[in-house]
């Protein structure tokens, strides 16, 4: 999955492809490179990130959603919150909603139930600007896992059938690196949820930490978590270095596939 923020305050690559021509031709380099999805998100979630209110994310994401979808071959992502965006970017031509808020805003289900649409289902704790003071599990593996299993039971319960629905813990989202680090090594527990996991590291702070580098040093480092999170069982990986990451993740299949 390709990372294609048009915003103007993403942490690593804000404000690169805010135009419907830059934002194409990021695409289509992403799809050459080899990636199967490509996530177009109007509102940076990142930590401390401020929300960005309902027009402004309309404007953002729905020409370019237009524009993508006459690219073949691509799988388009709608990455938001908000269901008046997930409304009007499946209406331009979007396949999958990716909710870093698991569908929880009000009519956010109903948004995805009524078109059809695929859905990725995020574990958040607290909220973007906030979520990073101090936060707390007993048992994260197990919290994130009963949290994502909730979800999947309010959203199949909608009528959004199992077959739909991805699952994602949320790397970075309310949590520390230790806390990141236990998800990583309990990934596998997630799969028993019986929908395919995806995984985000891309450039984010957990590896910066680990390796005390600024975001566009970081890609060694979020390759090796990719290719352990596959390993452990994740089907998708989100990244905005889609080229390596591809390579990577082709040679971990193709040993685990052997295996
Ligand atoms: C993700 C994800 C996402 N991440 C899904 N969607 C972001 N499904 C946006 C940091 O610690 O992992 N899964 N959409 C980006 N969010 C962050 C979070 C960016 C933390 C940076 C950090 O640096």
């Amino acid at each position: 999955m390709g990372v294609l923020n048009v915003t103007p305050d993403s942490f690593s690559d804000g404000g690169l492809y805010t135009d419907v021509d830059s934002a194409l031709a990021q695409a289509r380099a992403m799809i050459a490179a080899g990636a199967a999805v490509i996530d177009v998100g109007g509102e940076s979630t990142r930590p401390g990130a401020r929300s960005v209110p309902l027009d402004e994310e309309l404007d953002r994401v729905v020409p370019v959603i237009a524009a993508l979808a006459e690219l073949p071959d691509a799988i388009i992502s709608i990455d938001t919150r908000k269901p008046e965006v997930m409304r009007a970017a499946l209406a331009a031509g979007a396949h999958m909603v990716n909710d870093v808020n698991a569908l929880r805003a009000p009519g956010a289900v109903a948004a995805v139930a009524e078109t059809g649409a695929a859905v990725c289902l995020m574990h958040m704790r607290g909220e973007p600007e906030s979520m990073q003071q101090q936060p707390q599990y007993s048992d994260v593996v197990a919290e994130v896992h009963s949290f994502l299993q909730q979800r999947v039971a309010a959203v199949t319960g909608a009528g959004v059938p199992l077959e739909r629905i991805l699952i994602d813990p949320g790397f970075g989202f309310g949590k520390t690196l230790q806390h990141n680090l236990a998800l990583l090594n309990g990934l596998g527990r997630l799969s028993t949820l019986g929908c395919p996991v995806l995984v985000g590291f891309s450039r984010k702070s957990m590896i910066g930490e680990l390796l005390d580098a600024p975001p566009l040093s970081r890609l060694h480092g979020s390759q090796a978590a990719a290719v352990m999170a596959v390993a452990a069982g994740a089907r998708l990986v989100r990244s905005h270095d889609v080229g390596p990451t591809e390579q990577a993740l082709r040679v971990a299949s193709a040993v685990l596939g052997a295996g």
